[in-house]
């Protein structure tokens, strides 16, 4: 049997490799990490992940971390889930990692700008932070709304975890105050993530997670923006 276990904190990206697990159907443990603690920081933790960041995915006893890579090694060991597309040649191949590359190297930094803008710039600076993020996301989500004019999902007609990544992207900016109505499409493709059955389980365990480190005084809540 595979002992999987993944290091994760609710709401993070740690949500995009814990979508995946889900999709493949495996048992594993979610072990939550605790940012308020300084847990991510503590020697315990960084011997399993130096960088100090979530997810960390320890599988078979070997800790893996980065969402690109954890992606796609899970798709090359467990295929059956079909977590990325089939590819005809290494090109292809290249092309899918380009895109979750997109995700984590291109989005995501803009996504911390626009939920934690205090943690680029002194207070009276952070809403310009969080105004230039905002402006550079709209490029990028008008990039996944045409794309999505096309086609279902960012593969055509087949889910995959880029859709999950796209889903935490989207979700993580909505609950910031970006204009996330202004993308029709991409808001629907959100409505569609959400109900697929493994998300769903995904959220239960993030929401289980959420509710022990609420009751313990420990969930991390982001400074308010201050006003415009
Ligand atoms: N490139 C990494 C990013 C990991 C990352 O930034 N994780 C955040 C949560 S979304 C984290 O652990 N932050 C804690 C910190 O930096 O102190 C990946 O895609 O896995």
């Amino acid at each position: 049997m595979t002992d999987i276990t993944l290091y994760a904190a609710p709401g993070s990206c740690s949500r995009v490799t814990c979508i995946a697990l889900e999709e493949i159907g495996l048992p594993f443990e979610y072990r939550p990490i605790v940012f308020m603690n300084g847990e991510h920081k503590a020697p315990d933790y960084k011997r399993l992940n130096p960088k100090g960041k979530v997810p960390c995915l320890v599988i078979d006893g070997e800790p893996l971390t980065e969402n690109v890579a954890i992606l796609g090694y899970l798709n090359s060991r467990f295929p059956d889930a079909v977590l990325l597309p089939p590819v005809a040649n290494e090109m292809e191949h290249m092309r899918q990692i380009a895109d979750l590359c997109f995700c984590a190297a291109t989005l995501h930094p803009i996504v911390t700008r626009i939920r934690i803008p205090q943690f680029f710039a002194a207070p009276d600076a952070a809403r310009s932070v969080f105004d230039a993020g905002c402006e550079a996301m709209r490029e990028y989500f008008q990039l996944v709304e045409d794309r999505l004019a096309r086609d279902l999902w960012w593969y055509g007609d087949t889910w995959s975890a880029m859709d999950g990544y796209l889903n935490w992207i989207f979700w993580r900016v909505e609950g910031a105050s970006f204009p996330t109505a202004d993308y029709p499409r991409f808001s629907d493709h959100a409505l569609r993530v959400e109900q697929r059955p493994a998300v769903q389980r995904a959220l239960v365990r993030e929401q289980a997670a959420q509710a022990e480190l609420e009751s313990k005084g420990w969930a991390f809540k982001p400074p308010p923006l201050p006003d415009a």
